[in-house]
């Protein structure tokens, strides 16, 4: 069942002695069984307030409360007068997840067992869980590439996205309607979140996209050992709800579903997204809210993680889950092989462009380098 990936139309370079120079995207490579992927475990989570300061607690947990079957939320209110947001031209690359891992490298390394101990922390891969989305989504992108920098240090190999140029641009022209539909989905947010889990949510407050609240998780892909963190956006707050990651849910919002066209696009892409992001971190379910073009949120639906793969079945030419995860399984394993050298000084460039193969560069202290002082030193004490 181990078919090693072809490269392109052009024949493989592949050696024991020499690694390979680049990994193909096809998807038809990638149909096979799906691989092992364990059941993700919390072994923390962190907090970023509303000036993005880092916490190492859950102050920014939030809990959901169920909307009203017809709600009217208006996703358009308080985005001239009540929304603080992000500067996204600020590059925090790993930093957050960095400094969750210091202040709680004994955790992490109580479970170190001796046979592993060349590993600091006893994990093969540090990353955002945003990044391995992407990772996951790869075989069927035809619009966005991407850049992933990484660097192996101390027996980990740590993964931080690079800005493209295409997304740079896009960032620096977006229209006035687009940067405001970017908010409705923080708004919906807002209209089914309480920040206590005996209160109800406050639709005339601000919102600020600088607060958050991230899960750190631990779990394994076929031999590859996962830490990574991702933003969740809030918790089922019931006495019976399950443990962390189970109890948390995401919200989203969609445009209102008229045709059958838009079913099926509705299940061909934006499931997709949704399903890769949520099957990382062992998140169970969905809340969408379906809305109007004028932000008007006309219905809400829950969606099961576990049954998006039967809700698609009847696509054609679908998104396959398998195809997914074994594409990002060979990645990793294309990191691991590429990445030799144990040195924080040094990154590998990782590189995608739609309808091209993976391939990489080699950069020696560059500001693509992304651990940071405090880090390396901090791990060195
Ligand atoms: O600098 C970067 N290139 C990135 C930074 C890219 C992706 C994430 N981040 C950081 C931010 O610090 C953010 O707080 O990661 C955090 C979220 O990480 P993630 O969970 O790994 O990211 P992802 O799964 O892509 O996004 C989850 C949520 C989004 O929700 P929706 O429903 O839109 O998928 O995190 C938010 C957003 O609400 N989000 C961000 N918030 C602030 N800055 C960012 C960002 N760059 N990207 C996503
Ligand atoms: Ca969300």
């Amino acid at each position: 069942q181990s078919h090693p990936p072809h490269h392109g139309g052009s024949p493989p370079v592949s050696s024991s002695a020499s690694p390979c120079r680049a990994l193909s995207t096809r998807r038809q490579l990638y149909e096979k069984d799906f691989p092992v992927y364990k059941q993700p475990v919390e072994v923390g989570s962190f907090s970023l307030d509303g000036e993005r300061r880092f916490f190492n607690d859950a102050r920014q947990m939030r809990y959901f409360v169920k909307p009203h079957p017809r709600p009217n939320f208006d996703l358009r209110d308080g985005y001239k007068d009540r929304f603080v947001k992000r500067d996204d031209g600020v590059k925090e690359k790993l930093d957050h997840i960095l400094r969750w891992i210091l202040a709680n490298r004994s955790k992490l390394q109580s479970s170190v067992s001796a046979a592993s101990s060349s590993q600091a922390l006893g994990v093969d891969i540090v990353t955002w869980r945003g990044h391995l989305t992407k990772l996951l989504t790869t075989p069927y992108e035809t619009r966005e590439g991407w850049l992933l920098a990484a660097t192996l240090f101390r027996g980990t190999l740590y993964i931080s996205e690079v800005e493209t140029e295409a997304s740079r641009r896009d960032r620096d022209n977006r229209t006035e309607r687009h940067e405001e539909m970017m908010y409705w989905g923080y708004k919906f947010e807002q209209y089914l979140c309480a920040d206590d889990i005996k209160g109800s949510p406050n639709p005339v407050g601000v919102v600020n996209t600088n607060e958050a609240f991230c899960t750190v998780v631990q779990t394994k892909l076929a031999d590859h050992k996962l830490l990574f963190s991702g933003e969740v956006d809030c918790r089922d707050g019931e006495p019976e709800a399950p443990a962390a990651p189970a109890c948390y849910i995401e919200l989203k919002t969609s445009a209102e579903i008229c045709t059958p066209k838009q079913r099926s696009n509705f299940h061909r892409f934006k499931l997709l997204k949704w399903w890769a992001q949520s099957f990382l971190p062992g998140v169970p379910r969905i809340v969408a809210g379906f809305r109007d073009p004028d932000g008007l949120v006309v219905g809400t639906e829950t969606i099961q993680i576990s049954k998006i793969s039967h809700l698609i079945k009847n696509e054609y030419n679908c998104w396959k889950p398998t195809v997914c995860m074994n594409f990002c399984c060979e990645f990793l394993s294309f990191v691991r092989t590429v990445v030799r050298e144990d040195n924080p000084r040094v990154v590998h460039l990782f590189s995608w462009d739609p309808h091209q193969d993976v391939t990489y560069s080699v950069h020696r202290d560059t500001t693509y380098c992304f651990l940071p002082p405090w880090y390396v030193e901090g791990m060195a004490s």
